[in-house]
């Protein structure tokens, strides 16, 4: 009789269960329902940022799963505690970290829906309508709130904080006179602000999941690299028109995602790092009605990670598989030399000065506890200086003989160390504070400030004094990434990001 009780009993639960399960809506379902109507069909994004594993970011799915049930503070993302369930958050979860099955389109067409103008850029007035050197201006990304600072980099303190797309990434990039910024989200759109009259242009959507933005030497063009669709994408840097599209094949219609775009000015030419296949695309702009005709360059192996010397004569490449590095002479389009650089170089945060009458590049890695220093005329490895971890970024400048560079994984990420680029020694290691990831430097124009984010939620950017390491300003900002200077990056100093 027990028996009997107990094996209904395991049958009406198994019944209960098995309803239940028939009744629990699916990923599709669930996100239909609550979730298209701001991220767009397909997971595309609208006027909430696409939900697609390339477009993610660093978000943790732990992370993702307490912005649903929570919302997003400083965002119109409203928490769906009450709505959903943990399972269905699960679900939901699972689902935005599903690639798509296949590269979706984004064409001319869609990306002028898109394109918005907030003020007529003819309009704007003539000077700057703020007393700060414009020249000394930084802006700071805070990828914490999704939003930007600028900072006036004589009195370190902020002339305006906006709102960002989500989920910025690449360097903010300059107009050649330092007016404009633009601004690439991973999420495809491109922004543009006017730091005269410290306001916002205008913006349009060039891609589904993008890498960064790149302005031409003439400030004419911007060139925007996608992951998805796979396309590089020309815009009018006046008032982020879309121009051209371009489809990223080799000659058999194998098709690649972009890592990466550069601007090479020397060349009037973008240069094109791509992930999927052998070659590196050259696309010159010059001329008043460039056609943008891709010229390929075969290489030996994949190359998505770059560093060009001052002339943008050659370029060194790496790719992300840990292989050894090149280096390709773009005029040639051949291989001139091989590089000793094995553990994940971060090529894109190298920097260069001189030393004994020769040109030296150095460059973190992104797996080694270590910054490489290599010859740019041998091409040898002058010395591999040991750190206490794996960095991202590297930053000098030519009125400082120190260079800046930061742990970025493992137990000493809150370590950002000092090397002085004349003895090739690390001359100071330091934890502005302990326990939280210190990351990314930048100087002022005149080289006597070092400004350092604290990469943490609350966080801050602390200028220290350049000379004496002494901290001089702590401002609080919610997890700031990279900052850039507007000097240093038009002049391509040499300490800096191009
Ligand atoms: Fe970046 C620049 C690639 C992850 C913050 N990053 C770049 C550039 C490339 C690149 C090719 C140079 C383009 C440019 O500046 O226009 N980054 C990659 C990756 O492949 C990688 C490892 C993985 C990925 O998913 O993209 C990666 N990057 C990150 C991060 O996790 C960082 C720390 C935080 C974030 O916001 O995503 C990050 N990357 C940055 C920053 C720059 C950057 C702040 C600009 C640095 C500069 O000083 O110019």
């Amino acid at each position: 009789m027990t028996r009997t009780l107990a094996a209904l009993s395991a049958a009406v639960a198994a019944l209960v269960a098995t309803t239940a399960a028939a009744e629990e809506p699916s990923a599709e379902v669930l996100y239909a329902t609550h979730c298209a109507v701001c991220h767009g069909d397909g997971r595309l994004g609208g006027t909430g940022p696409a939900l697609l594993p390339e477009n993610l970011g660093r978000l943790k799915k732990t992370e993702a799963a307490d912005v649903i049930a929570h919302g997003r503070a400083a965002t119109q993302m409203v928490g769906y505690g009450e709505v959903l369930d943990e399972a269905e958050i699960a679900t939901l979860v699972d689902y935005i970290f599903t690639p798509l099955p296949a590269v979706p389109d984004w064409t001319l067409a869609d990306m002028r829906e898109t394109h918005t103008l907030h003020v007529d850029p003819a309009t704007l007035p003539p000077a700057p309508q703020h007393d700060a050197d414009p020249l000394n201006l930084f802006i700071v990304v805070e990828t914490g709130d999704h939003h930007a600072t600028i900072l006036d980099g004589d009195r370190f303190e902020p002339l305006d904080r906006f709102e960002t797309r989500y989920a910025l990434h690449g360097g903010a990039k300059y107009s050649p006179d330092g007016r404009f910024v633009y601004l690439a989200s991973r999420d495809g759109w491109v922004q543009m602000y006017d730091l005269h009259s410290l306001q916002m242009v205008g913006e349009v959507r060039a891609g589904i999941n993008t890498r960064n933005v790149a302005v031409s030497g003439d400030g004419r063009w911007l060139m925007v690299g996608n992951m998805l669709p796979h396309s590089v994408v020309v815009l009018d840097a006046r008032d982020l028109s879309p121009v051209k599209a371009i489809t990223v094949a080799d000659s058999d219609g194998k098709e690649s995602r972009v890592s990466a775009v550069y601007t090479a000015p020397p060349r009037d030419s973008f240069v094109v790092a791509l992930k999927d296949i052998k070659e590196i695309w050259e696309i010159p702009y010059a001329g008043a009605a460039p056609d943008f005709a891709v010229r390929p360059i075969a290489v030996p192996d994949f190359m998505d990670d770059f560093f060009f010397d001052q002339d943008y004569r050659v370029v060194v490449g790496a790719a992300r598989n840990d292989k050894q590095g090149a280096v390709v002479d773009l005029d040639r389009a051949e291989k001139v030399a091989d590089i000793d650089l094995s553990g994940m170089p971060h090529l894109g945060s190298g920097i260069t000065w001189q030393w004994q009458g020769r040109d030296l590049m150095a460059t973190p890695h992104l797996r080694d506890a270590a910054v490489s220093v290599i010859d740019m005329n041998t091409w040898e490895t002058v010395k591999r200086i040991e750190t206490l971890g794996p960095g991202f970024f590297m930053r000098s400048h030519d009125n400082t003989p120190y260079a800046w560079t930061d742990v970025f994984f493992g137990p000493n990420r809150d370590v950002m160390h000092i090397l002085d680029k004349r003895t090739l020694e690390l001359v100071k290691t330091m934890r502005p504070e302990p326990g939280k990831t210190v990351a990314h430097v930048e100087f002022t124009r005149d080289g006597s400030h070092a400004l350092v984010s604290v990469m943490e939620a609350d966080g801050a950017l602390i200028v220290y004094d350049a000379e004496t390491f002494e901290e001089v300003r702590r401002i609080p900002m919610k997890r700031p990434s990279g900052k850039y200077n507007v000097f240093n990056k038009i002049t391509y100093a040499r300490g800096t990001s191009h």
